[in-house]
């Protein structure tokens, strides 16, 4: 649609952010009482950062929080690692974790930024693995506990709390993120019935929040996109939906509306990998809704009718934003229109309006962008400079896109790109690079972990100032 009457302005209150996660950030593994995670359980490949020192946020937090004042933020989305406060998950509590996270929500506040806290993000306490992780239903009390103990902490300082991280992407590419040591040996069902216990303990949550703490908003952080039938063929059609539902509705029809999609649930019967539930899970779910939604946004994929044999699986290596195909479900086909990111992701800026458009008039509850942004190799020049356009222009055409999409009437109330600072990608080393801010490290060396503005920082930081003003 076009406008005749021009276009919506982003509201004055509008929560100009940007986003990092714990583990991908911190550093500050050993020595600080910390206990494992299962992503410290991982393997690295030769010649890639591995997340001991990451960007070492842990040991120079206050020099990021004034970087980030400079560059205007209005909103910092972090995660909190777990085990960093509960050593085993559960039980004795680690004071220099706490102290830490202390430390870091005084720092935002007193910047006048407002912090935005994820209670999970991919890095499960290794003890609980152990005893099952999220197989198990202790894992269900045991973040609840978790949850509580945080909010009791920080509801007074922090409004938006966010649930779980992309819990579709470990449940649907628990490869390509590392988050599930039992795979490839765990059976489809097995991982269905992980997602049932991690909604259970989302819907938790929710009530907890509700009934003790209700100053506090919450929401959950599902990987949300669109996807496009590959041609006019309805069949075309059909396949895009199916995968559309089963990637993205799948998981948000349960987090917000309480329960299962009605396609996505037959396509587990069918399969016979359904999650096993109690009708007391089903009242826990049906309970509460969360406050808002938080979606994280990077791609839109393009599908076609699956032939139903294994050619519908593309040769293609697969992660959180590139899709494989499944065979009696839908197959992968690119879209002659969009161009790709280095690293084979899909850029499609229209594709976020379309998305935030489905969202909002499915579910009527406001929206963060709690992820969007564009990994790129950058490189720092010899004048001491990154010259980082693409992502400049990445992120214009995206911001465009949000100030049509509220045009449209979609409620949308904060924007937290991926990622404030360079930080450890899931999979893909230090090379692949997000932040508005460089970090002076690589794959091979920590070198000086010298902090430089970016160009993106300088647009950004305008853009901030104008409100989102972008024309
Ligand atoms: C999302 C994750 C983030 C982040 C981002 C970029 O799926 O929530 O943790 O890393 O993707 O992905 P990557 O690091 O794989 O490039």
């Amino acid at each position: 649609m076009q406008y005749q009457q021009g276009l919506a302005t982003f509201p004055p209150d509008f929560l100009w952010g940007a986003s990092t996660s714990a583990y991908q950030v911190e550093g500050g593994v050993e020595g600080t009482g910390k206990g494992r995670s299962i992503i410290d359980a991982l393997t690295h490949p030769e010649g890639m950062a591995d997340f001991n020192v990451a960007s070492d946020h842990y040991n120079r937090f206050k020099e990021d929080v004034a970087l980030f004042k400079e560059l205007g933020l209005k909103a910092y989305r972090f995660s909190i690692a777990w085990s960093r406060i509960f050593p085993d998950g559960i039980g004795e509590v680690n004071p220099k974790g706490v102290e830490f996270y202390r430390n870091l929500i005084d720092e935002l506040v007193k910047n006048e930024i407002e912090p935005i806290i994820t209670l999970y993000h991919f890095d499960l306490p290794y003890a609980l693995q152990k005893i099952g992780g999220w197989s198990s239903r202790e894992t269900i009390s045991a973040f609840e506990a978790y949850a509580d103990f945080l909010l009791n902490l920080f509801s007074s300082k922090v409004t938006y709390w966010l649930t779980i991280n992309e819990q579709n992407t470990m449940i649907l590419h628990p490869g390509a993120i590392g988050t599930d040591p039992d795979y490839p040996m765990i059976s489809k069902q097995a991982l269905n019935q992980q997602s049932h216990h991690m909604f259970l303990a989302q819907a938790k949550v929710y009530q907890l929040i509700h009934q003790k703490y209700p100053m506090c908003k919450v929401g959950p952080a599902i990987n949300t996109t669109s996807m496009y039938q590959a041609t006019s063929r309805p069949e075309d059609a059909i396949a895009a939906h199916n995968w559309e539902t089963i990637r993205c509705y799948g998981f948000l029809e349960v987090a917000v509306n309480g329960r299962y999609h009605p396609l996505a649930w037959r396509y587990m019967v069918d399969r016979e990998i359904a999650p096993i539930i109690t009708s007391e899970d089903e009242s826990i779910l049906q309970a509460i809704r969360p406050d808002f939604i938080a979606i994280n946004y990077y791609s839109t994929a393009t599908i076609a009718e699956s032939k139903g044999d294994s050619s519908d699986i593309s040769a293609r290596a697969g992660d959180q934003q590139i899709m494989l195909g499944e065979p009696g479900v839908y197959r992968a086909a690119d879209n002659p229109f969009l161009d790709t990111t280095p690293y084979g992701w899909v850029v499609d800026p229209v594709g976020l309006r379309l998305t935030l458009r489905k969202v909002y008039e499915r579910y009527n509850l406001p929206i963060l962008i709690s992820e969007n942004g564009m990994g790129a190799p950058d490189k720092l020049e010899t004048d001491g400079r990154i010259y980082d356009f693409y992502r400049i222009s990445f992120y214009h055409e995206h911001i465009k896109q949000m100030q049509l999409a509220i045009t449209d009437g979609v409620k949308l109330i904060g924007y937290c790109p991926w990622s404030a600072i360079d930080l450890v990608s899931t999979h893909q080393g230090y090379a692949k690079r997000y932040g508005f801010i460089y970090v002076n490290r690589d794959d091979n060396s920590l070198k000086d972990l010298r902090r430089i503005k970016k160009e993106s920082f300088f647009w950004y930081q305008n853009l901030i100032r104008k409100n989102g003003d972008i024309n």
